[in-house]
């Protein structure tokens, strides 16, 4: 049986019994570039991931440190001083604020950076003219009487003053009178016709030559406070916190005063009755002709609001 039929053939057609090793060699070739190529790729990698692992923690630092600097400079604007630890994964923010009440240092996981605590509450101080003590809902700060300069003198304070009654304090006084400037009490000297009774002691109905008391009041969450001559309400979106008459000094006297807004029912200072003339407070009339004639009206006692927000 012949075997012709199972040799290899050349191009030429003679037979080819190299070419099972030419194919067997081509083999070997692949293999080896194949397992260069895998040489080198773990070579790059083993190169690179150290370099990519350093770059992306020095990037993590840089942008702990912004957000740090971003929350110190939030707290400051908000009158805090704080302190902000960080570590590098941003993982731990502690707050410690200059008021040291209620903001104790918190952990905040994985969260990042929190915001700055919310400022404590506060709000308006005003002196209540007239009234030995504020509202109940409001927050009396001392009670007192009212005090200035004399009338009949030329200098000395021009503002009236809320003097406590309680707790009063000195510091090395000298007796007798060594300087000049003076503080008197001061007394209702008009106001007979105007001034509701109904915060009065029983029986009496006309305050003149009784001493005044005052109170300084502390509104919480309302911040800005302002007196409005000639009005009795506020404007909208304003609380009022009392109203009654401008009063201030009269014009012949020598001592120029601050106009003040005294309560509109006013209390009086109990068995201070007696005339002792020292600072004096007397209601305002209008002017017209210098003042605008329509909304004002001559010899009108003007009125006033104390408004809050
Ligand atoms: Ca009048």
């Amino acid at each position: 049986m012949s075997t012709k039929g199972f040799m290899p053939i050349g191009v030429s057609g003679v037979l080819d019994v190299s070419a099972p090793v030419k194919r067997q060699k081509g083999r070997r070739t692949g293999l080896v570039l194949l397992a260069g190529v895998c040489v080198g790729a773990v070579a790059v990698c083993a190169v690179l991931m150290p370099l990519v692992y350093f770059t992306l923690a020095d990037l993590q630092t840089k942008v702990d440190k912004l957000s740090n600097d971003q929350v110190q400079q939030a707290l400051k604007s908000h009158g805090y001083s704080a302190v902000v630890a960080t570590d590098s994964l941003g993982e731990r923010v502690d707050f410690q604020t200059a008021y040291g009440n209620g903001d104790r240092p918190r952990r905040d996981a994985g969260a990042g950076v929190r915001p700055p605590p919310p400022p404590p509450r506060t709000g308006a101080v005003y002196v209540r003219w007239g009234r030995e003590s504020c509202a109940s809902d409001i927050e009396t700060l001392y009670k007192g009487v009212v005090g200035g300069g004399h009338y009949s003198h030329h200098g000395g304070g021009g503002n009236y003053q809320c003097l406590p009654l309680e707790d009063v304090e000195w510091d090395k006084p000298q007796a007798g009178y060594q300087h000049g400037s003076y503080m008197y009490g001061a007394e209702y000297q008009s106001g007979n016709a105007q001034f509701s009774t109904d915060n009065m002691p029983g029986g009496i109905t006309n305050p003149v030559n009784y001493d005044i008391p005052c109170a300084v009041c502390h509104v919480v969450g309302r911040f800005a406070h302002v007196m409005i001559p000639a009005r009795l309400s506020c404007p909208q979106g304003w609380s009022k916190e009392y109203s009654g008459y401008l009063m201030s000094s009269h014009h012949s006297h020598q001592s120029n005063k601050d106009f003040i807004c005294v309560d509109g029912a006013p209390n009086l200072v109990q068995g201070s009755a007696t005339d002792q003339n020292g600072a004096l407070l007397y209601l305002v009339e209008a002017q017209c002709g210098s003042l605008p004639n329509g909304p004002y009206v001559n010899g009108y006692e003007l009125t006033c609001v104390v408004c809050t927000k």
